[in-house]
């Protein structure tokens, strides 16, 4: 019985998390993921990986594809993630991530998947059109943060149905193999500010990559220029700024902008309000601006210093690569076993 795993995980707490390199990081990947990253670098033993094969789920142009994964790891250090602290590298310098996502799209069922919001919105009205990959993608993500037994994964609210999936994937695996404890069930760290940051040409519509307007999102690389004039085209209405909070969940796109002003300042939507409140988006647009230019030109200007020396992201995504393939060989190793295949 000595080696029985313990019913409940018990191993190391590891954040794992990861962005696609599917076109240019904005202003909601940043504060929905990349903050939370350099924070919890010092605090847990932290694996963010640039996700090239999620990314492919969608046509990604093949000459441009390695300089994307540059992108994203240049902006993940200029955000301020460490590689002397946490191990950056690309998700598929690690063959393991795909085969563990074999395994476990046996293990997960076509109910579930069926119901993942994100693939019909993805897969619109031409779900048929889709890649098969698009569709299973929630699958390789849970093979992603298992593979080194991740504890917390900090994203975005919008991952919040994929994270849970992870959860019962996990736990299918450790009751039908009766491997009780070996995958842990990972926490998501969907909350604080900046969690949901929605579009700038619509309140209701997540800020993302993929908007076919640029005027949607503020991009890690546009200049002070760009954000002043996509901060002041943003969508809004007539009314002054609420003096509530009841009053501003009723109006999304000002609600959108108190939120990113709050994220960017480390204020509450009421201390905004406190300050804003009353007065019109003349007043407020222009503040935003500006906080918005003082917070993100560090990271635009540091992420360029980046992309002018692609070999010194290359040797970072190289020597993470090596950690990380170090760490998930023996977990998949004893998942080979524990499934029972020959060796
Ligand atoms: N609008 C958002 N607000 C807060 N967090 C967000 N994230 C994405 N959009 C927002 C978080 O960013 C991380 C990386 O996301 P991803 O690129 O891997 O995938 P995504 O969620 O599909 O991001 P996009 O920008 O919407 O890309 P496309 O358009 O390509 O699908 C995740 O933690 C996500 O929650």
């Amino acid at each position: 019985m000595t080696d029985q795993p313990p019913a409940s995980y018990s191993g190391p707490q590891r954040v794992l998390s990861g962005v696609q390199s599917s076109g240019a990081l904005h202003l909601g990947n940043y504060l929905g993921a990349l903050v939370k990253f350099t924070r919890l670098q010092h605090e847990i033993d932290t694996f963010i990986f640039v996700a090239d094969l999620h990314a492919i789920t969608v046509w990604q142009d093949p000459a441009q594809l390695a300089n994307q994964t540059r992108e994203i790891a240049a902006a993940y250090l200029a955000a301020g993630l460490d590689p002397k602290i946490a191990t950056i590298f690309p998700q598929s310098a690690v063959p393991a991530h795909a085969e563990l996502g074999w395994i476990f799209q046996c293990v997960a069922r076509l109910g579930w998947l069926d119901r993942m919001t994100q693939f019909k919105e993805k897969s619109g009205k031409h779900k048929e059109r889709s890649s098969v990959g698009l569709y299973t993608y929630p699958v390789l993500q849970a093979a992603d943060i298992l593979l080194y037994k991740g504890t917390q994964v900090p994203v975005g609210d919008d991952q919040k149905q994929h994270l849970e999936l992870t959860r019962d994937i996990a736990a299918k695996f450790n009751h039908d193999f009766d491997a009780p404890g070996f995958f842990p069930l990972p926490e998501g760290l969907t909350e604080g500010p900046g969690a949901r940051i929605m579009s700038l040409r619509d309140g209701s519509a997540k800020m993302s990559k993929s908007d076919p307007s640029d005027n949607s999102r503020i991009n890690l690389t546009d200049d002070a220029d760009a954000i002043a004039q996509k901060i002041r085209k943003a969508k809004t209405d007539p009314e002054p700024l609420p003096e509530t909070l009841e009053d501003l969940k009723l109006r999304p796109e000002a609600d959108n902008l108190v939120g990113i002003y709050g994220a960017l300042a480390g204020l509450t939507k009421a201390d905004v309000l406190a300050e804003f409140g009353g007065k019109g988006f003349g007043t407020f647009k222009p503040a935003l601006a500006d906080l918005a230019v003082a917070k993100l030109s560090p990271v635009s200007d540091a992420m360029r210093r980046y992309m002018a020396d692609p070999a010194e992201i290359d040797a970072i995504l190289a020597a993470g690569a090596d950690k990380a393939r170090a760490v998930a060989a023996p977990t998949l190793d004893e998942v080979k076993n524990i499934v029972g295949f020959w060796r």
